[in-house]
């Protein structure tokens, strides 16, 4: 498994932390439980299965979603 970082431009409003943690509960291979989207710091933290979906994957479905990703990190957990 590994774990996800991704760094958002600045959040605006707190229903985007709703929006964006929605996405990502329907992500195949995402574990839920470890979903997190924090408003003020505009990052999303998860941990995945990368033999099931990559990084890229679900970094362009946030930026289908409207929202544009700065910068990520993996590491392996
Ligand atoms: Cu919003």
């Amino acid at each position: 498994m590994k774990k996800a970082i991704i760094y958002l431009e600045p959040l605006v409003c707190p229903s985007c932390t709703q929006k964006i943690e929605s996405l990502i509960r329907k992500v195949n291979g995402v574990e839920k439980d470890s979903i997190k989207v924090l408003f003020n710091a505009s990052k999303v933290k998860f941990i995945f299965n990368e033999d099931v979906i990559s990084i890229q994957n679900i970094i362009n479905e946030i930026t289908k979603l409207g929202y544009q990703v700065l910068k990520y990190d993996v590491q392996v957990v």
